[in-house]
């Protein structure tokens, strides 16, 4: 039995980096497609394990074992995202634009939603810096100092420019970090300016944006710095998957920090007494940021 991670899945076909550094392309056994499994249940925030049928083929990020040319079976998994689909992941590196598509809050902040209910760490990373004149630079880099002292890390960088690649380095090394964010945010150019030599597919967004039109078209991780680095294909639409609205303001890390006394307390602007009103009055709070709280909010009840 041969042991290695996939890398790359495509049309059913598993590329597997082996412990030799080389890498084979085989399939799975028909066994792996679907069976019963103990999982967390996403719905809810506990770590209650419910029995639940699932589909288990592998998927990339697994660690994998093959016997005559199959995977047979794979480890249990660390962590698994759903968007982008893959498995055992580190951290991921969110790729936002500063411009092209436009820069938003909303989007940031529903996208480290999704991330930290996965225990994994979010990164941010601002891409195209060269698109803003200093004063929107400055501005930008003042409203995002805001999720810097959430304990989150900011990175600004242009491909085109070649600024910021070095400190990226940094955080790559041993790591197993997932690049994802909309499509054209520029995700491929930046790994291509991170690893010497690198030619990934790149493509002028369109106007199109919105009706899909991705360049990166599968997930592949790429050895480097004795990590991996994964380039996705971008989203175009991104909803907060499976989080019960009575859970949202957990999710905001920094509402603990405001202990509203009410045990019961929605956060909604006529909560009179609650303290996270009272610290977004007093500016503890950036506006943008219990804006999108609300409006998750909304959505998520709504969807009930
Ligand atoms: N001005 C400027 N343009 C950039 C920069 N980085 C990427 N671009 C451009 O942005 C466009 C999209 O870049 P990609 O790297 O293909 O974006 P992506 O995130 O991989 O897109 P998908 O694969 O569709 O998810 C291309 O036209 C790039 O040349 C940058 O730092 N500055
Ligand atoms: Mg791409
Ligand atoms: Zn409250």
């Amino acid at each position: 039995m041969v042991k290695g991670r996939v890398i790359n899945l495509t049309g059913g076909l598993y590329t597997v980096l082996l412990e030799d550094n080389t890498t084979v392309k085989v399939k799975a056994r028909g066994k792996l497609r679907s069976e019963k499994k103990y999982v967390v249940n996403e719905k809810s925030l506990s770590n209650k394990k419910i029995p639940q049928v699932v589909k288990s083929s592998p998927k990339v990020g697994d660690i994998v074992y093959i016997e005559n040319d199959m995977i047979d079976h794979y480890d249990e998994r660390k962590n698994e995202l759903i968007r982008p689909d893959i498995a055992n992941v580190d951290q991921i590196l969110l790729i936002f634009a500063a411009k092209e598509p436009l820069f938003s809050f909303y989007l940031l902040d529903l996208f480290i939603l999704n991330v930290v209910k996965n225990n994994i760490y979010p990164i941010i990373c601002v891409t195209k810096i060269d698109l803003l004149t200093s004063d929107e630079l400055f501005d930008l880099k003042s409203k995002l100092h805001y999720y810097e002292k959430l304990g989150y890390k900011v990175f600004y960088t242009s491909s085109k420019e070649s600024i910021g690649i070095n400190e990226i380095h940094d955080v790559l090394r041993n790591k197993i970090t997932i690049f994802s964010g909309q499509t054209g945010a520029g995700k491929s150019s930046l790994i291509n300016e991170i690893i010497p030599g690198f030619n990934l597919k790149t493509q002028e967004i369109s106007n199109a944006l919105g009706r899909g039109k991705h360049t990166t078209r599968e997930i592949s991780l790429y050895s480097y710095l004795d990590g991996l680095i994964g380039d996705t294909p971008g989203f175009s639409k991104l909803e907060a998957i499976n989080i019960k609205y009575e859970d949202l303001d957990k999710l905001f890390i920094e509402f603990k920090d405001y202990h509203c006394k009410f045990n019961d307390c929605n956060h909604l602007r006529n909560s009179k007494g609650c303290g996270i009103i009272e610290a977004l009055d007093k500016g503890l709070i950036l506006e943008s940021r219990y804006n999108s709280y609300l409006r998750l909010y909304e959505e998520l009840k709504n969807k009930r």
